[in-house]
């Protein structure tokens, strides 16, 4: 594993740890996103584009996934009636949010020694794990990540929320690598997407602002080997390219945040039913 960069972290915003998980794990890693694709079911397609985050909900299957393996398509691989336009193996966009509970080799990563002790190095006390997501980016279909703030989608008072992303493939240039504004998480958070409480609305979510211009000479690409850790501040404005090349760009990714002191914002729109909680990292 490479030097612990926690300077690069409180400069940046982001900070790149190489050889976190070897070869073999990180391999079994993308056997297992590769494997549940696999089971996608026929019955309930829904995309997921981060273009618009609101308007393509139809209905609660995303705001339900906080507890399941929820399945989402990338925006054209279906047509009006959700029958699949190109190959299955290509057309996820990404599975989740329960990965890290329900599916046993993802929760071995999450829970490993080595996240653990990122996190204490961190300043974590009382960690816990939200959500959970196997993102494919795959080959000429993948669809791209708007700039966005970790914070504005899993909100908590103070902000804590911390992104853990691993590519199980090297993330290149051509297949979409991470691009970050560095230093951009002191700027505070630009904007929240909350769960809509108007009757009179069919939008699921709301923005509270429309989404700031950065511009684009701002951000610098972040190739990155596989088996990498790249640890988001919550705060830090990042993106992703769309995928126009032949290789994808499988990446594994959770959400740290604290529990000691904090309070996770009620209208998130990532919520446990009534009685169940996020499970603590330590
Ligand atoms: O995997 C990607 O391309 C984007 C991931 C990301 O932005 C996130 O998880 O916040």
């Amino acid at each position: 594993m490479s030097e612990w960069p926690l300077d690069q972290y409180d400069t940046n915003g982001f900070a790149v740890i190489e050889d976190f998980f070897t070869e073999e794990e990180t391999n079994e890693l993308r056997e297992s996103g590769l494997e549940l694709c696999k089971n996608a079911p026929e019955n309930h397609r829904q995309t997921f584009s981060t273009k618009d985050a609101a308007s393509h909900l139809k209905d609660d299957y995303f705001l339900s996934s906080a507890n399941k393996i929820h399945y989402f398509y990338e925006d054209g691989a279906l047509d009006g009636d959700g029958n699949l336009l190109v190959d299955k193996r290509v057309a996820i966009n990404k599975i989740g949010h329960a990965l890290h509970v329900l599916h046993s080799t993802f929760k071995k990563y999450t829970f490993d020694e080595r996240v653990k002790n990122v996190a204490k190095k961190l300043g974590f006390k009382k960690p816990s794990i939200p959500q959970s997501m196997f993102i494919y980016k795959n080959p000429k279909i993948g669809g791209e990540v708007k700039p966005h703030q970790d914070a504005t989608f899993l909100h908590t008072v103070p902000i804590s929320i911390t992104g853990f992303w691993i590519p199980t493939e090297d993330a290149t240039l051509e297949n979409g690598c991470l691009w970050f504004i560095k230093g951009s998480h002191k700027h505070g958070l630009d904007r929240r997407v909350v769960r809509n409480t108007n009757p009179n609305s069919n939008e699921l979510l709301v923005f509270d602002n429309p989404p700031p211009k950065y511009s684009q000479d701002l951000f610098t690409p972040t190739p990155v080997k596989k088996g990498s850790l790249v640890i988001i501040h919550g705060l830090v404005v990042h993106q992703s390219e769309s995928n126009r090349s032949n290789k994808s760009r499988l990446a594994y990714t959770f959400h740290v945040m604290e529990t000691e002191n904090v309070k996770y914002s009620p209208d998130n729109w990532l919520q446990l039913p009534e009685g169940e909680d996020f499970p603590k990292l330590f």
